[in-house]
């Protein structure tokens, strides 16, 4: 394979890290609306919920751990003879601190903090607070570096790229709801590129192939396939 393979992966991934996926039954958004919490009308409305809600899910980002589908993609990554890029819709860490680099989080990252007067962005403390001031421009005006509903989604620009770049297209854990993300399985079909779904249950997105099951069992069985072992 000379081409890079390009992979798109959301909730699912990292399902089995126990973090919750958005529209499982005992969902995230079930215990919040969306339209309280990811949205910049909502943090606008009531930025102490918002945060609140987002330092609960810091939290438990930092205390979930990698599992063995993040592994692999780090796996495939460090050993594949091509690109590998890693573009996720996660906000947590997982994909890191399991040996991946250079991850492109198009909807933003838990552990960064934006500024929304300056744009400076810096880590995030573990617990954010409507009060804290910019480290910048001391603007109390500090909230986190997550794209919300409506707001435009990071990288788009690099995504394409890798996008052009190659010639395999695998969709991971995501069920394919939100664009632009939901529409790059699309954009690889147009230009040619073979498109793959590994995910819990089918998504029915159009793929030239879909295989199922959990992702801690398919992704490193599909890796392995991918390096030859
Ligand atoms: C934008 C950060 C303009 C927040 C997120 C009407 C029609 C079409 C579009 C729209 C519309 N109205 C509005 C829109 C646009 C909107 C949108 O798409 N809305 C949807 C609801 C219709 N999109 C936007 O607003 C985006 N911005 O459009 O700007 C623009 C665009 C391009 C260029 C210029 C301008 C911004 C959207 C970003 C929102 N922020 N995240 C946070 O995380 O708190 S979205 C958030 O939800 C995630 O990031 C992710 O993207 C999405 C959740 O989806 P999934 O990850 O797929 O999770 P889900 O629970 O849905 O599915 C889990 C999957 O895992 C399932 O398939 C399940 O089977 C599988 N699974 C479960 N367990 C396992 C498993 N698989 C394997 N193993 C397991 N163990």
């Amino acid at each position: 394979m000379t081409g890079g393979i390009f992979i798109l992966s959301g909730a699912g991934l990292s399902a089995e890290s126990g973090l919750k996926t958005f529209r499982a039954e005992d969902g995230l958004w079930e215990d919040h609306r969306v339209e309280d919490v990811a949205t910049p009308e909502a943090f606008a409305r009531d930025p102490e919920l918002v945060q609140t809600f987002y330092n609960m899910r810091r939290a438990q980002a930092a205390q979930a751990s990698p599992n063995a589908a993040h592994q692999a993609l780090a796996r495939l990554q460090a050993d594949h003879d091509a690109p590998v890029y890693l573009v996720t819709q996660n906000v947590d860490d997982l994909l890191e601190r399991g040996g991946a680099r250079n991850v492109i989080h198009m909807h933003g990252a838990l552990k960064d903090a934006l500024c929304a007067t300056c744009g400076h962005r810096w880590p995030a403390p573990m617990v954010m607070d409507v009060k804290d001031p910019c480290p910048s421009c001391g603007a109390p005006a500090t909230r986190p570096d997550i794209v919300w509903f409506g707001e435009i989604p990071y990288h788009m620009d690099v995504i394409q790229a890798a996008l052009e770049d190659s010639e395999l297209f695998v969709s991971i854990g995501t069920s394919g709801v939100v664009y632009p993300a939901a529409g790059f399985s699309q954009m690889a079909r147009q230009l040619g590129i073979k498109t793959m779904e590994l995910n819990l249950e089918a998504s029915g997105g159009r793929f030239d192939e879909v295989r199922e099951g959990l992702a801690s069992v398919v992704v490193p069985q599909w890796v392995d396939e991918i390096l030859g072992r």
